[in-house]
């Protein structure tokens, strides 16, 4: 196959296709929203009720939508390959757990959402995590603190996201680098591909049409996420 470690990178896009908007679309997620107030700590100390209401109504969505042919390729490649695969996604839906769950990966294969979980909440005190499937109310009194309130689990805009130290160390060894559906408009998502490179890797972008920094990449492949990510990944394993 010429290649055994791999990175790939999703983002909002290889989702849409599911019926889960994307974020900076004319008609994405925060259209009517100020990214200020429902995505940064700050939004939810003024207004926790509009910041939890924001997030109620995506994660009351996730029960109707479905992974496609695009996370089920990914999963079918997770599946097979004879090697490391990291799969970092800065998604916060469950599609590819449940595309992985149908179908499950080899050894070697991880997953990381680097900017949390729809279907999780978070301690406001001890920063503790549980799985949330439910709504949360404005003052959501959390089952690990008496004095804490439940939060969605969101990497929001001045907060770290998640396992960036497992994130470098598989950048720095991989000598395939993928970025699928994503803008690259956020970091450290977006320099992710500047790592990749300066680790050797071969790099390539699957996206709609070509992103503000597909000059990074040695290639693209551009189309709807459902054709152009099953047909690289049959080009992988053929
Ligand atoms: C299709 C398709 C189809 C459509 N098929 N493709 C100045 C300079 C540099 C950095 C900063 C700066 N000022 C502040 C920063 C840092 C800041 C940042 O990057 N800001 C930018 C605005 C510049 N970043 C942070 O604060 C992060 N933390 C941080 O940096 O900590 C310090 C640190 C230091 C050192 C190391 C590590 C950390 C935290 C960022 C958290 C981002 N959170 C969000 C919101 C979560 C809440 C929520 O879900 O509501 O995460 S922002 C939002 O954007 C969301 C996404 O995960 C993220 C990326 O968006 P994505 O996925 O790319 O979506 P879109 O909509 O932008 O793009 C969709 C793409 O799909 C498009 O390209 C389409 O073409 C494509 N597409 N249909 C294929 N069918």
């Amino acid at each position: 196959m010429g290649h055994r470690n791999l990175v790939i990178l999703t983002g909002a896009g290889i989702s849409a296709e599911s019926g889960v908007p994307t974020f900076r679309a004319d008609d994405g997620l925060w259209m009517g929203h100020r990214i200020a107030d429902v995505a940064t700590p700050e939004g939810f100390a003024r207004d926790p009720a509009r910041v939890q209401a924001f997030y109620n109504d995506r994660r009351r969505q996730l029960p109707t939508v479905h992974p496609n042919a695009a996370h089920q390729a990914l999963a079918d490649l997770a599946a097979r390959w004879d090697g490391a695969i990291l799969l970092v996604t800065q998604n916060v839906d469950d599609l590819h757990d449940r595309a992985h769950a149908a179908i499950p990966p080899r050894p070697g294969f991880g997953l990381i959402h680097m900017h949390g979980e729809l279907l999780k909440a978070a301690c406001t005190v001890t920063g503790r995590v549980c799985d949330w499937p439910g709504d949360l109310a404005a003052d959501e009194p959390s089952p690990h603190h008496p004095q804490g309130r439940l939060r969605p689990h969101i990497v929001w805009f001045g907060e770290m996201p998640l396992q960036m130290d497992r994130i470098e160390t598989a950048l720095d060894r991989c000598d395939l680098f993928v970025s699928i559906g994503t803008s690259g408009a956020v970091f450290p998502a977006a320099g992710f591909v500047q790592l990749a490179r300066q680790a050797g890797a071969r790099t390539v972008e699957l996206n709609l049409e070509p992103t503000q920094g597909a000059r990074l990449f040695d290639e693209g492949h551009y189309g709807p996420a459902t054709e152009v990510v099953p047909a690289f990944v049959q080009s992988l394993t053929r």
